[in-house]
């Protein structure tokens, strides 16, 4: 079917009908040296994967799963922020999507992360992206639901584009993530400064001034439950989320995020 050119970062473009999952596709072709710049996009996923042993799911042609290959070459510390300007650039793809001219795009200028990168539209979840290193490899691998209907969600915390009111067809809206994707890897490997890429986080991330209750993959001190409740205040150098509790501010590198108020 018709899809994306490659060109630009995107040098390789590969469209399966269906694979286990696509990060662990690309995964396996970065052990095996594949060069960066490989898109793997699946019509349907039967393994799909999110963070931490949980699994992403929809129904087959019902959304896009894709994953791209890059080999960054930043320091090391920078490469924390990859994952997170994936976020940026599906809600900067949706929210140019909604400034068409003419056009009513639903809830798609409402899409808004929630740290680190759930692409959230009114509270719900739309969009996913898995981030798994390679050795010197990033691949980072997006779900997002574009057709589901209310009954085929995976979870009641879903949404789709349909249901938002924003019905699109899954290549524009591949070829809009992709364009905005390359656009700030670019960037983030060229001149971004630390400003500039938190910068443009905190644009589309709506924790940020919200009261929120994180549960952390495991305890630290002052959250001895692994729960951590307090303001979502800022995002530091490193793209951690600093959380400001009754006994000071956390930065926290990874953890599940609930919106309180
Ligand atoms: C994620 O994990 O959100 C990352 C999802 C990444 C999926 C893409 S698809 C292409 C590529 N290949 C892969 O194998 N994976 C990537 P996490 O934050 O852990 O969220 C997972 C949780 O989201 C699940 O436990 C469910 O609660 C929920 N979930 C599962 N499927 C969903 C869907 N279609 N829509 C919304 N939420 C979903």
């Amino acid at each position: 079917r018709a899809l994306v050119r490659p060109g630009g970062v995107w040098r390789r473009i590969e469209v399966v009908d269906e694979t286990g999952s696509t990060n662990a596709d690309l995964a396996e072709a970065a052990r095996g040296g594949a060069e960066e710049g490989l898109v793997l996009v699946a019509e349907a996923q039967t393994a799909g994967r999110g963070r931490l042993d949980r699994a992403w799911t929809a129904p087959p042609r019902s959304g896009l799963a894709f994953s791209v290959l890059l080999r960054p070459s930043v320091p090391v510390a920078r490469l924390g922020w990859l994952p997170l300007l994936a976020g940026v650039a599906v809600v900067s793809a949706l929210r140019g999507f909604a400034e068409v001219e003419g056009v009513s795009r639903g809830g798609m200028a409402d899409a808004a992360l929630k740290w680190p990168n759930d692409v959230l539209i009114h509270g719900r979840k739309l969009a996913g992206i898995l981030a798994e290193r390679v050795g010197d490899a990033v691949v980072l691998g997006i779900g997002l639901n574009v057709s589901l209907r209310a009954g085929e969600l995976p979870v009641p915390t879903a949404t789709s584009l349909t249901l938002e009111d924003a019905p699109a067809d899954r290549d524009p809206v591949l070829r809009a993530i992709l364009r905005e994707l390359a656009h700030r890897y670019v960037e983030f490997c060229g001149d971004w400064t630390e400003g500039e890429l938190r910068g443009a986080y905190r644009e589309v991330c709506a924790t940020l001034g919200r009261q929120v209750r994180v549960e952390l993959p495991g305890a630290v001190a002052g959250a001895p439950d692994g729960v951590l409740t307090g303001e979502a205040v800022d995002v530091d150098a490193n793209g951690c989320l600093v959380v400001r509790a009754a006994d000071g501010d956390h930065a926290l590198s990874a953890g599940d995020v609930v919106h309180v108020r």
